[in-house]
């Protein structure tokens, strides 16, 4: 089946190797995915958040030295879409700058209160592409279009038309929702999260009141979406997209082909795969979380599903929780929250990503 998908990302290094993996999987050397259906794969927009990003326009402008980078091995190709429908990918996948500011701003959070957010980490981040040499904007000051402008675009494609992947706080798609429910439900077929800390007892990756970035950043925002799209939500939570995604003995397998002195070879990489590699060797993390979310949708099979119902907190203490309702232990947790059926992964195979990760760096 022809997937259409919006990346809402809030442009972190993860986020970036998750957009390069679709990318890969759009183009001729991608490689099948289940159904080898990799032609059937269309990245339509992306749409950028506040989060690991504190600017939604500077993001937005990443993304598009991203895919102006990335781009010639797309337009390269005879046997691609994009060549044979005779469109310029760069300008045929739109780029929205999304919200500054969460859905309830007095009670949202943000990434930078983070200890590990130092200026060195900002600095990295303000500056992912240059870091990853990727190509210069024509007018660096450029402005992109807005989420109402988004929700303009939506209209003129059919009913359950787009896969929503979400690798950010779910600020956008509340707000979205906010604006024209009808529409974005009509108009979203499915939706791809990754965030939240359900099924997660060894609590690891958890911060503060033991919810998960994402969802804390903007926990009505999770709120509001989860309830809105139920069984539609299909949620990689950090108990599947996870640093631990690789174990230690793939990790220095992967460091060494990262770190391997092939400059050689790494000319003759194509474009997507050479800026994969380059995006572990600035932040050797980028292959855990926001990419297990993104392999989802091509590689659906190394993921075991299952519909769940949870409860989903967006007050003080609370905020940003999600929990299974079977397993709720206190007064608070039973009486607050809202109650909501949604499917979620409790199981990949994480085997199976690594050997996927390893064709592409290797
Ligand atoms: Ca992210």
């Amino acid at each position: 089946m022809e997937q259409n998908i919006i990346l809402d990302t809030d442009v972190g290094f993860d986020d970036v190797f998750a957009l390069c993996l679709l990318l890969w999987k759009m183009s001729s050397s991608g490689g099948g995915g289940d159904d080898d259906d990799r032609k059937m794969m269309n990245l339509r927009a992306v749409s950028t958040v506040k989060g690991l990003q504190l600017d939604t326009n500077h993001a937005a402008r990443i993304v598009e030295r991203i895919l102006n980078s990335c781009s010639d091995l797309i337009v390269g190709d005879d046997d691609h879409k994009f060549s044979s429908l005779n469109i310029d990918p760069v300008s045929s996948i739109k780029i929205f700058s999304g919200s500054q500011e969460r859905i309830l701003p007095e009670h949202g959070h943000c990434f930078s209160e983070g200890e590990w957010f130092t200026k060195e980490y900002q600095y990295k981040t303000d500056n992912m592409a240059d870091l990853l040499e990727a190509l210069p904007l024509l007018n660096s000051n450029k402005e992109y279009e807005k989420l109402n402008d988004m929700l303009e675009w939506m209209k003129s494609f059919p009913d359950q038309y787009f896969t929503l992947l979400c690798t950010g706080p779910l600020t956008n798609i509340a707000k979205l929702l906010e604006m024209d429910r009808e529409l974005i439900l009509r108009k979203v077929g499915k939706l791809v999260i990754m965030g939240g800390s359900l099924f997660n007892e060894l609590e690891q990756d958890v911060l503060l009141n033991g919810s998960e970035w994402n969802f804390y950043c903007d926990g009505k925002a999770a709120e509001i979406v989860l309830e809105a799209f139920g069984t539609k939500v299909e949620l990689m939570s950090i108990y599947v997209a996870n640093l631990r995604v690789l174990n230690q003995e793939q990790i220095k397998e992967l460091a060494s082909h990262v770190h391997s002195d092939r400059a050689v070879q790494q000319d003759e990489l194509e474009p997507i795969r050479r800026m994969l590699k380059k995006l572990l060797t600035i932040s050797f993390d980028s292959y855990a979380y926001d990419p297990v979310a993104a392999t989802y949708l091509f590689n659906p099979s190394f993921f075991e599903m299952r519909n769940v119902k949870v409860k989903v907190y967006s007050e003080k203490p609370l905020e940003g929780l999600i929990k299974e309702v079977e397993y709720l232990k206190t007064d608070l947790e039973r009486n607050s929250g809202k109650e909501v059926e949604i499917t979620a992964a409790c199981g990949f195979n994480r085997d199976a990503f690594f050997e996927m990760l390893k064709s592409l760096i290797a």
